[in-house]
């Protein structure tokens, strides 16, 4: 979502592609070819293959630098966008995956021990966005399409992580991108009921 989301921000001409994987999970030799680890997205741009989201919104942020996917290089805030995408990608998303996926862990008690993990780290991001608009700076950047990514996958915890009040509003405020409206559209994906109503901008 947040690669596809960043594509249609950026105004870039793109064509997707459907992964398809085996009954056991695997990926295809081709695909493999493409992307050793066999997870997606990958990111075909010219000669340039590459894989991870985070990798592919800072190539995307650097080819397309007039639509501002990330503060200035050097600047305060482009640590903060640097820290944002690393913490979302390193801390939040692997827990999302052991409460999404659990039986591929092992281990009883994967489910919960992820479920904890995910719900204190989605209560510091909730933190971090009390009284601000986006995750870094006053303006949208390819960290809040990632946090959007992540928030969706955090429907699967007891408590959505949307049911949070500034994450919530972040989740609204990000929807509303044309970029994203657009990527909603193409993967036919339906946002909840309540995301329409009390769309806040500021
Ligand atoms: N760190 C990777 C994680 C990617 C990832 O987990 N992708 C999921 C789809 S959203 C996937 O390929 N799952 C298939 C699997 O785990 O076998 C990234 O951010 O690109």
């Amino acid at each position: 979502m947040a690669p596809h989301a960043a594509l249609a921000e950026v105004g870039a001409e793109y064509q997707l592609a459907r992964v398809e994987r085996d009954s056991q999970g695997r990926s295809s030799e081709a695909y493999l070819a493409l992307n050793p680890t066999g997870l997606v997205p990958t990111l075909e741009d010219g000669e340039l293959v590459i894989g991870e989201t985070a990798a592919i919104l800072l190539h995307l942020a650097d080819r397309f630098p007039s639509a501002r996917l990330a503060p200035a290089v050097g600047t305060p805030e482009r640590a903060e966008f640097y820290f944002w995408l690393i913490d979302l990608t390193s801390n939040l998303q692997p827990a999302l995956m052991r409460v999404i996926y659990p039986e591929r862990y092992g281990q009883t008690g994967v489910r919960e021990a992820a479920a904890a993990q995910a719900a204190a780290q989605f209560a510091r991001v909730d933190a971090h966005l009390r009284g601000r608009s986006w995750l870094v700076g006053d303006s949208s950047s390819a960290a809040d399409l990632l946090l959007f990514t992540l928030v969706r996958f955090g429907r699967h915890l007891d408590q959505p992580a949307w049911e949070r009040q500034c994450i919530r509003d972040h989740f609204q405020r990000t929807a509303s991108l044309a970029g994203v409206q657009r990527m909603l559209a193409e993967q036919g994906i339906k946002l909840p009921e309540w995301w329409t109503t009390g769309v806040s901008q500021s």
